[in-house]
């Protein structure tokens, strides 16, 4: 039975066990009537995030972070990102969660049980950046259809799991496997058990990688149910929708995955730069791989004051997608001068790296603090919006926060 008829169908002793206090005028209430405080349940608690994330929507749940709350080396859940195409499966047990390898160019279809993955392969941990690709989009202009997320749609937390690659060669893949495909246990918002919400995946060579798990923790515990529960794909570097939450099958493809959201404008950008407002016929389109770099500053807040004579301590993350970021750069005149600051190794490959510096402010007044970071083949972020797309993806333009000095 679904929530709400199971609460238009309860009585009034049920509802208030369910509130966790007496409803008072409860027999004064309509018949089949939702009492608001079982309707919002509070998101921040139900899924332990910091209160001051930002909701954009709650069918299905959309969740974003704030430069400030990322501060830590390490994503905690509480400041990570929530991005749902369909709904969050409200059954997960463990004990009865399978994994089902198919598709054209396996050997012959395998099921493994989540006990036997956890035993039979070596656990490996590894800490990876995950952001969408949609990371930004409320800055395009024409505007982007879809979550409009700011900055905050980017987490870098440590993943536990068994390499995928492992279990492709124990399952036996054909010599004519190009790519893999995710399948996964959320259902689709229209309530069809036959739709895929998404069904993403990427090329075989990624799925080699060492660091592309089949997760089952995160930070060290269990994944916590909004971010993939009991099982998960996860693929740093590439847009976070590779990284397939609940996980309950990977087919193996002789063709380029075409599962939704692999085709049309989704995850696909002009191959070659556009005008903003374009129409891009389909052949004209290319799937997204490895993300841009890109940087974020994590302290201070934007907005921060400070006295006059003091310098003003900041740092933040930077990434480049399957590359490393080779210099941090920031600047207080509007982008006219950079100077470099400093930015550490990564914790592993597909980590996101630390950077912190100095700045000094001639004199009070507002200003605001770019940071710029480049990756090791030369490429900077650009100071204002990159290449116009449809869908409003891979926006890496440079992070800024405002200071004033009095
Ligand atoms: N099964 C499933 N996996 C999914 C999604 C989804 O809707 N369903 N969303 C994808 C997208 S678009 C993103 S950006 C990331 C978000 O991961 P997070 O919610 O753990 O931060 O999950 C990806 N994996
Ligand atoms: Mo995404």
């Amino acid at each position: 039975m679904n929530r709400r008829k199971f609460v238009q169908n309860s009585g009034l002793t049920a509802l208030s066990a369910l509130i966790g206090a007496e409803i008072v005028f409860g027999n004064a209430m309509p018949k089949g009537y939702i009492p608001l405080g079982l309707q919002d349940p509070d998101p921040f608690k139900m899924f332990d995030k910091d209160p001051e994330m930002l909701v954009l929507n709650d069918k299905p749940w959309n969740i974003e972070s704030l430069a400030h709350l990322l501060d830590d080396r390490v994503t905690p859940n509480r400041a990570m990102f929530i991005r749902n195409n369909g709904k969050i499966p409200e059954k997960v047990d463990p004990a009865a969660w399978t994994l089902t390898f198919d598709g054209e160019s396996v050997q012959s279809q395998k099921t493994y049980s989540l006990a036997e993955l956890k035993s039979r392969f070596s656990k490996h941990t590894y800490q990876l950046t995950l952001e969408c690709g949609g990371n930004g989009r409320s800055e395009f202009d024409p505007p982007a259809k879809g979550n409009q997320w700011s900055v905050g749609a980017v987490s870098s937390a440590e993943w536990t799991g068994v390499r995928l690659r492992d279990l492709l060669d124990d399952v036996g893949i054909k010599s004519n496997a190009v790519y893999i495909g995710y399948h996964a246990a959320d259902t689709h918002l229209s309530g069809d058990p036959n739709k895929e919400p998404i069904s993403r995946g990427f090329p075989i060579a990624k799925a080699m990688q060492d660091e592309t798990l089949l997760a089952f923790q995160m930070n060290g515990k269990d994944i916590p149910l909004a971010h993939g529960h009991p099982l998960r794909l996860v693929a740093g570097g590439w847009p976070a929708s590779v990284s397939g939450k609940w996980l309950t099958g990977i087919s193996v493809r002789d063709q380029v995955h075409d599962g939704p959201k692999m085709v049309g404008d989704s995850y696909r950008v002009p191959c070659n730069p556009v005008a903003p407002g374009t129409k891009v016929a389909d052949e004209d389109m290319c799937i997204i791989e490895s993300m841009p770099v890109k940087s974020l500053i994590t302290y201070p807040k934007t907005g921060a004051t400070i006295s006059h004579g003091k310098n003003i301590s900041f740092r933040g993350h930077a990434w480049a997608g399957e590359l490393e970021v080779d210099t941090m750069q920031y600047s207080i005149d509007f982008g006219s001068t950079w100077k470099e600051c400093n930015l550490e190794a990564p914790a592993n490959r597909l980590a996101w790296q630390h950077f912190s510096g100095e700045a000094t402010f001639p004199r009070k007044g507002y200003y605001e603090l770019w940071a710029r970071a480049i990756d090791s083949l030369g490429n900077a972020q650009p100071m204002v919006l990159p290449g116009w797309n449809p869908k409003g993806y891979l926006n890496n333009a440079c992070h800024r926060i405002a200071v004033k000095v009095v």
